[in-house]
């Protein structure tokens, strides 16, 4: 529950669902790489996943979803949080296509940003699927979670 104010936390992306591949049909996969920026007023960290390469990844239902478990922040919470994930689909011949830009803000005391976002979590019941839920996007889905460190 609710932790000192001025302490730590922790921000771990659990995992990416790709909707869609940018890829021409009769391809079964795109090759994807993902950045994270998570900015309080404390600290910037930024990652880049893979390090090195990409991941192939298809928007087929059954194999669309990545599992990352990956910290993407550990530090101080300062006054607020900036959450933002941006992902690339690559092209050898024309410019990379780019997933959406997810950025996500928040602020007062860190003990109300605990919780897991993701496709559901604030979706008001009776609203469209699309509407006012930021994880859920239309090229991709992304899920993570905020804690005390
Ligand atoms: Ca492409
Ligand atoms: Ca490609
Ligand atoms: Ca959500």
């Amino acid at each position: 529950m609710a932790q000192q104010t001025g302490g730590r936390i922790r921000v771990t992306l659990r995992w990416i669902q790709i909707m869609d591949k940018m890829e021409p049909v009769w391809k079964e996969v795109g090759e994807f790489r993902f950045q994270t920026r998570v900015s309080t007023g404390a600290e910037v960290a930024e990652y880049r996943f893979p390090e090195k390469g990409h991941y192939e990844i298809s928007d087929h239902p059954a194999w669309n979803k990545v599992m990352l478990n990956r910290v993407i922040y550990d530090g101080p919470a300062g006054d607020s949080l900036t959450v933002e994930l941006m992902g690339e689909e690559l092209d050898t011949f024309s410019a990379n296509d780019l997933l959406d830009h997810y950025r996500r803000e928040f602020t007062g005391p860190p003990d109300t940003w605990y919780g897991w976002y993701g496709p559901g979590e604030d979706v008001p019941t009776g609203v469209g699927r699309q509407s006012g839920d930021p994880e859920l996007m239309d090229k991709w889905r992304v899920c993570y979670i905020i804690q005390p460190a």
